[in-house]
């Protein structure tokens, strides 16, 4: 017998970017039906939601997946820990069931082609498979005039990529004024997202010598190297060359309230401002930068990413308001995943004529021989943290269940303007008629006995999370790709080769105000003629 459902959920409490309700939803296919007679799910396989939230499926815009971060020691460093089939593993047994990951340009010669880099990471996924749906941004550290011409409206149209990221940071790929002004002109003629890593990378270096003159190189100084001003430098500048061309522009990881609120008042002021916050930034601070031993241990350098999250949870209260209120679009997991006891790993930060770094204390170092030779210090530390599969449930726990943010809002920012964003909307990013069945179920309240995480608990390829020890009241239940039950009550249910390539349009969230006032004593309007 045919039926008319493969799938019905039952029993849910259904929440939309917009809406909260109970609703059965039914699944034919890959696609999505929300409403039915009750004969009609003869035959059908049943989920009862038994009152748990319903929701899309979780869509991360920042990960980090078999990405080339090798790029010296003034560059990010390390190796990436997770591929597409580890990865994408976790991200699904935390509710996501898309990832948009990183294709990165190198200041390699032969990494001038863009096609060619996204030729090599396309390679990487379908070498592994991937549980769930995946799509790239390109990282872009050189503006040749030639690349950019021919290459980016084959990556919009053969491709479907439609987002780059560019870094004020990092000696191997910053780019310069100039050549911001260049990539991001280039990209809005061709309707991709300019994301930007908005750092100073001189403050940065500058107050990094000035540590390590004075031996201050334990993985804790990391966050002294990066004060909030050196995100709000960065923050302001990007805003006024992007005014400077009218190009959208949306921030990646933003960390601070300085940050924060560069990007709100030009918000106010009308201007197409996108930004993006991460779990880091909500639950961890500069005590966790000395969490383990001592202050000097390296162990601290697990909790190591940049921009590191604010000195205390002042910070934290300003970004939570920033989700609340609109200031921040997305919400995304930044996983870059790097191993700890692994010389691939954080380890790379190590001297290894210096194994009393791995111990619990410091003390015992000379500081000045360790100044001599850098390579002893925190700038040599792999910036990044793992977070794909405790995004969701993070948000959830510290978000919905205190009532900072209502679960409209936790759907609008972690998967329906992403979607919208990253020009997947309406297949993902909803529960509409003829959407992807991308589903998300919670466990009804009071139902999970609130436990505290252990990295055990996940199912990425890090032998550490910055979350080990935080409770947690909630998990995802289930999580469901186009009608394919995936995680199911703690079992992993799907496969690496369930997940396929998306081919994204434009950004959907609008590429300006109406009453945003083009003043040609400060737009050159003639430069995108
Ligand atoms: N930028 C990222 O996007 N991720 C990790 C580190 C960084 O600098
Ligand atoms: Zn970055
Ligand atoms: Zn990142």
């Amino acid at each position: 017998m045919t039926t008319k459902f493969d799938l019905v959920i039952l029993n849910g409490v259904v929440v939309t970017a917009s809406d909260i309700g109970k609703f059965d939803i039914g699944i034919k296919g890959h696609t999505l039906t929300p409403s039915f007679s009750a004969e009609e799910i003869a035959g059908a396989e049943i989920v009862d939601a038994e009152g748990g939230m319903v929701m899309p499926g979780g869509i991360d815009g920042h990960v980090h997946l078999c990405q080339d971060l090798k790029t010296g020691p003034l560059g990010l460093g390390g190796e990436c820990a997770d591929n597409f089939e580890t990865g994408s593993r976790s991200a699904v047994c935390g509710g996501t069931t898309t990832i948009i990951t990183f294709a990165t340009q190198t200041r390699a010669d032969e990494d001038r082609s863009l096609l060619k880099v996204v030729e090599a990471y396309s390679a990487r996924a379908e070498a592994t498979g991937s549980y769930i749906d995946y799509g790239f941004h390109v990282i872009i550290v050189r503006d040749d005039e030639d690349v950019l011409e021919t290459e980016l409206p084959v990556l919009v149209e053969q491709w479907g990529i439609t987002s780059c990221k560019l870094f004020m940071t990092y000696e191997t790929m910053r780019l310069q004024d100039y050549q911001l002004l260049d990539v991001m002109l280039a990209a809005l003629k061709h309707s991709i997202t300019t994301m930007i890593h908005a750092e100073n990378g001189e403050m940065i270096q500058w107050l990094t010598e000035k540590l390590e003159s004075k031996g201050m190189m334990a993985p804790y100084y990391h966050a002294l190297s990066r004060p909030q001003s050196v995100e709000g430098e960065a923050a302001n500048r990007t805003i006024v060359l992007a005014e400077l061309i009218e190009s959208p522009i949306l921030f990646v990881h933003v960390g601070s309230s300085a940050s924060a609120a560069v990007i709100r008042a030009a918000q106010t002021r009308g201007y197409p401002v996108f930004a993006e916050t991460c779990p880091q930034y909500l639950n961890l601070t500069w005590e966790d930068l000395k969490r383990f031993h001592s202050p000097t241990c390296f162990e601290n350098s697990k909790m190591i990413c940049s921009p590191p999250p604010g000195p205390d949870s002042s910070d934290q209260d300003s970004l939570y308001l920033g989700l609340h209120n609109g200031t921040f679009t997305i919400f995304s997991s930044d996983h870059c995943p790097f191993k700890y006891d692994d010389p691939h790993g954080k380890m790379v930060g190590i001297l290894e004529h210096e194994p009393s770094m791995r111990g619990p204390s410091r003390e015992d170092i000379s500081f000045p021989e360790l100044a001599h030779n850098k390579v002893g210090s925190f700038r040599m530390i792999p910036n990044g943290i793992p977070g794909v599969e405790t995004r969701l449930p993070l948000l959830f726990t510290r978000g919905i269940s205190t009532g900072r943010i209502t679960p409209q809002k936790f759907v609008e920012l972690t998967s329906t303007n992403p979607a919208k964003l990253y020009g997947l909307y309406p297949r993902k990013g909803a529960i509409l008629p003829g959407s992807d069945a991308d589903i998300v179920i919670w466990h009804p309240e009071g139902t999970l006995p609130p436990f505290t995480l252990e990295n055990k608990h996940l199912h990425h390829n890090v032998d550490y999370t910055p979350y080990e020890g935080m409770k947690f009241n909630n998990w995802p239940r289930y999580t469901i790709l186009r009608g394919k039950v995936m995680w199911a009550n703690g079992v992993l249910l799907g496969k690496p080769y369930d997940g396929e390539y998306l081919k994204r349009g434009p950004n959907q969230l609008g590429k300006g105000v109406a009453h945003f006032k083009k003043d040609p004593r400060r737009v050159a309007a003639w430069v995108r003629e």
